[in-house]
């Protein structure tokens, strides 16, 4: 069976957000089984993990006797399985690809920068001055992102692939403001991906796992 790599505990804001999120949520769209493997603190930097995953990070997806790291790698492993995830089709596989990429490359580090300001800097001044200009920035990402969704009710059209799974857990890093759900069709779009029944398993899942540990 395959094993996702988790925290055990993470304080209240990482809750519901942590990156073992976006695995639980692929394998529950693929209808696979899995386990954790729950990590207490320190685990992360012991040498039998850290061989595992070079930055001492979750998740890792370990596979009979195989074993993976980064988020992307992780679904698009198990997107391998699931034709919810990947389309077979070539360029519709391509087009899925290049969403997830797009979350992880191209809104994710600027999503990130405004949160960690958020969350670690806040009363910082060097972080006041720097927010406003952060924010811009992803606003404009946001901007070309919600251009580029327009209508449709997925980035690809009328079916949900491993691109808007990977997308909408890069959107809900900033749930905390009000700068995705400001844009109507981004709120829209994150309800209709955080309402399907995978995303609500694999989220119950993730803070079970917390609750048990507090
Ligand atoms: N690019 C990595 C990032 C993973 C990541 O940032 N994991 C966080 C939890 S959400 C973590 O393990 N943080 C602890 C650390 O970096 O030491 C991925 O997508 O898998």
């Amino acid at each position: 069976m395959i094993t996702i790599s988790a925290f055990r505990w993470v304080p209240d804001f990482a809750q519901g957000q942590v990156r073992d999120l976006r695995a639980r949520w692929a394998l529950e769209e693929a209808g696979l089984p899995y386990q954790t493997r729950l990590l207490d603190q320190g685990d992360q930097d012991k040498p039998d993990y850290r061989a595992l995953q070079p930055f001492g990070q979750v998740p890792i997806l370990e596979d009979d006797g195989f074993a993976l790291f980064e988020s992307g790698a992780i679904v698009l492993y198990i997107g391998e399985q699931s034709e919810t995830l990947l389309p077979k089709e070539p360029r519709a596989r391509a087009q899925a690809t290049q969403w997830l990429i797009a979350a992880l490359n191209s809104i994710e580090p600027f999503v990130a920068e405004v949160a960690r300001i958020d969350i670690f800097f806040g009363d910082q001044d060097w972080a006041k001055l720097r927010r406003p200009g952060a924010v811009a920035f992803v606003q404009r990402r946001l901007a070309g992102l919600s251009n580029a969704l327009g209508d449709k009710p997925y980035l690809d059209g009328d079916r949900f692939t491993a691109g808007d799974l990977m997308m909408t857990t890069v959107l809900r890093i900033l749930k905390h403001t009000d700068i995705v759900t400001s844009d109507k069709r981004l709120a829209a779009y994150v309800e209709r991906c955080t309402a399907r029944p995978a995303f609500k398993r694999a989220f119950d899942a993730q803070m079970a796992d917390f609750k048990k540990a507090a």
